[in-house]
């Protein structure tokens, strides 16, 4: 495996370092949207049987880098991996979201959830990290990933996805030592996670806290930045002789900017709220930023993107530290020529901001 890279243009912007372009990925780039990845999907009978087979997921990594030009490949896996080898047994039923075949529904079912040896159980994890980075031949770097505690914490209390967040939230009220007993127990797991996806090749670490901002704010800081900072702490930030950057996304989280840019990360991923401006006013020069362009932006025809391109980069300006991607995951219903116009403009455009 070779640990040259020939394009470092998203490592360097994420540690703030200057670049000739802005460098572009998109959050969500393999998936539905594509029709390479439904016909993988279909043959593969089952989302898990795609994440657990290497090759598969290996592929469904490398589809969007043919299609356009992007500045990353992202492992072709999800969050929910760990609450399955933690014994809870993840399915998909169709167009229904995650469940599990062993859901919690005591508090002596939270006791009982181990602490598990990820390097065996998701090996198919790191065997597909390992065959991405051959694949990619150092063309461009390979993002890893984990949810943070408390997103995992939400599907593993509710058994699925959840409007109202209901049970989750009625636990840290009511029985908060619970509640941290196994937030403590995830935290320690996702950085074991992490860092075994450093260790077999992961340039780049990206933690989605896509629930965190249905918090309070104080108990945003007490069962979820709590923990983010714990993890950031304990991963391994150099590999290869090189930085491994550290991005947190956290959405629905802009009041909690100066917070998230304390935890020691590289970079924070914000959504479509706020204006990078005011973001980058407020976080300084702590952090570089990721995103933020409304994924519904994209619905819309490519003159259009263009013009709202040209917006979200004159509204960072001319600095070091953006990353350009949309503010959440791009949606199943768009044309996959509408992402490549995006990309387009980001090459076209960007150039003239550094
Ligand atoms: O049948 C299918 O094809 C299922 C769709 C799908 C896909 C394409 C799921 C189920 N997961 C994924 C892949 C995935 N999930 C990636 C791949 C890499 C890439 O970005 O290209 C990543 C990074 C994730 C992460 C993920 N999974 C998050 C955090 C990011 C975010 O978008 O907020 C979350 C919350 C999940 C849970 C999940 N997995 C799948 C679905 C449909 C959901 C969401 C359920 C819900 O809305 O609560």
């Amino acid at each position: 495996m070779t640990t040259e890279l020939k394009n470092d243009t998203l490592i360097r912007a994420l540690l703030r370092q200057p670049v000739d372009r802005t460098p572009v990925w998109i959050m969500r780039q393999a998936g539905r949207y594509l029709p390479e990845y439904l016909k993988i999907r279909t043959e593969a009978g089952s989302f898990m049987n795609l994440c657990q087979t290497p090759e598969l997921a290996c592929e469904v990594t490398m589809q969007p880098l043919r299609r356009f030009k992007l500045d990353a490949a992202i492992l072709f896996s999800d969050i929910l991996t760990i609450p399955d080898v933690m014994g809870m047994n993840l399915y998909f039923e169709e167009g229904k979201g995650p469940k599990f075949a062993n859901p919690i529904t005591s508090s002596s079912d939270i006791h009982k959830l181990p602490r598990p040896d990820v390097g065996e159980s998701l090996a198919y994890v790191m065997d597909a990290v390992s065959m991405v980075r051959r694949e990619l031949d150092g063309k461009v770097p390979l993002i890893g990933f984990s949810g943070s505690p408390w997103t995992l914490f939400t599907y593993m209390i509710e058994g699925g996805s959840s409007k109202t967040f209901s049970k989750s939230k009625k636990l840290i009220y009511q029985e908060p030592a619970l509640a941290h007993m196994l937030l403590a127990k995830l935290a320690d797991t996702v950085t074991d996670y992490l860092n075994l996806q450093i260790e077999s090749g992961a340039q780049i670490i990206q933690i989605f806290d896509t629930w965190g901002g249905v918090l309070c704010a104080r108990a945003f800081k007490e069962f979820s930045l709590r923990y983010l900072t714990r993890i950031v702490s304990g991963l391994k930030r150099e590999n290869e002789g090189r930085r491994v950057p550290t991005i947190l996304f956290c959405k629905a989280c802009n009041t909690q900017l100066e917070a998230l840019a304390d935890t020691g990360c590289d970079a924070l991923g914000v959504d479509w709220t706020i204006s990078l401006r005011e973001a980058r006013e407020r976080v300084g020069s702590r952090v570089a930023l990721q995103g933020n362009l409304d994924p519904a932006v994209l619905l819309a025809d490519p003159e259009t993107i263009h013009r709202e391109v040209n917006h979200t980069l004159t509204s960072f300006g001319k600095a070091q530290g953006h990353v350009f991607n949309l503010g959440h995951g791009i949606t199943p219903d768009v044309k996959p020529e509408h992402l490549g116009a995006l990309i387009n403009s980001v090459w076209e455009l960007s150039p003239a901001f550094h």
